[in-house]
């Protein structure tokens, strides 16, 4: 019993993070603020005896749950299921990291899934709760594409999105916004894929305007070729603001990193900045940032509770800034 309280007061002390939620395996947390209650809109993840592959096949969701909690260490509410992919009329499988937002009094649950021609494209549900249930419009948001919806409110009441994810999650067979199908993965020589932003429309359904590339350069302000592969985006967008400038963070997938760069836009240029957080155990690393009650928190996943890449669980630790706006990394 010592031993064990030993262990834990450790655990605490080192702030490392216990799963969430363990009766549901979770992941792609996309926390946000709604009603001074922190909502989290993951995947739900699920074994389906779809066998692993480079395309994340083995990701085969079937529907969303969505968790809250009044406060970070407070219990969970799991709220069931919120939207199943049956129910949603364009999409025929692999529903992936949403994300949500709130306006015209009502709740938007962005989500990517692939269609009946097996092409990845970012729908919208609404509620009138944040936790659900969400309804499905009947098609994808126009000239959408890809997968990780993050959508980000700004201060003059503007939203954006950004998405986008290369290998499985297509973006490289996306150029100037049309799909090649025949697009391979891009050459160590080439320069690197870039994320995407499109600003929302005031009803929320769709974008104003054509999908723009953001500019992500590295710290020398040049663009990123494939090979630089600890830095550059491969998927998992989020965007937040911090003492007036603007954060992009994301993962870079095959080395597992989540990383920031930071601009004075909503459409960048963003300058990369550094790793928020080191390799998770698990192939995918995944993450939103939000701020409660005056404290910055980092939602991420990992595979501890059942040590497989595609049944994950979401988890949260504290986020923290130095004086020059930079983020200390954590190990998690
Ligand atoms: O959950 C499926 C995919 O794995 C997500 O869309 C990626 O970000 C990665 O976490």
């Amino acid at each position: 019993m010592t031993r064990i309280l030993i262990v834990c007061l450790f655990a605490c002390l080192q702030g490392i993070a216990q799963p969430l939620v363990k009766h549901i395996y979770t992941a792609d947390p996309s926390a946000h603020v709604f009603n001074n209650r922190i909502y989290i809109y993951p995947s739900h993840d699920t074994a389906t005896g779809v066998p692993e592959d480079d395309l994340g096949s083995h990701f085969d969701m079937k529907d969303y749950h969505i968790l809250s909690l009044d406060h970070v260490g407070g219990k969970v509410t799991d709220h069931g299921v919120a939207l199943r992919l049956k129910d949603v009329p364009w999409a025929k499988k692999q529903l992936w990291a949403p994300d949500a937002a709130y306006a015209n009094h009502t709740y938007y649950l962005y989500f990517p899934a692939k269609d009946s021609s097996g092409i990845f494209h970012i729908g919208v549900a609404t509620s009138n709760k944040p936790e659900g249930p969400f309804k499905a419009l009947p098609k994808p948001i126009a000239g959408s594409y890809s997968i990780d919806p993050c959508v980000f409110k700004d201060d003059d009441g503007n939203f954006y999105m950004y998405f986008g994810g290369i290998w499985g999650g297509q973006l490289q067979k996306w150029d100037h916004n049309k799909y090649t199908a025949s697009a391979g993965n891009k050459d160590a020589n080439e320069l690197a894929a870039l994320p995407r932003v499109a600003k929302l429309r005031k009803d929320m359904t769709g974008f104003e305007g054509q999908v723009k590339e953001l500019v992500l350069l590295n710290e020398q302000g040049k663009p990123f070729y494939e090979k630089d592969n600890d830095k550059r985006f491969f998927e998992a967008s989020w965007v937040h603001k911090y003492k007036g400038k603007y954060y992009f963070s994301y993962s870079t997938g095959d080395t597992h990193n989540l990383c920031y760069a930071i601009g004075d836009s909503p459409y960048g240029p963003f300058t990369y900045k550094g790793v928020i957080m080191t390799p998770v155990t698990g192939w995918t690393t995944h993450h939103s940032i939000v701020e409660k009650d005056g404290k910055w928190y980092l939602f991420y996943h990992d595979v501890e509770l059942s040590g497989k890449t595609y049944l994950r669980n979401v988890k949260v630790t504290e986020l923290h800034y130095r004086a020059d706006g930079s983020i200390e990394t954590i190990h998690p």
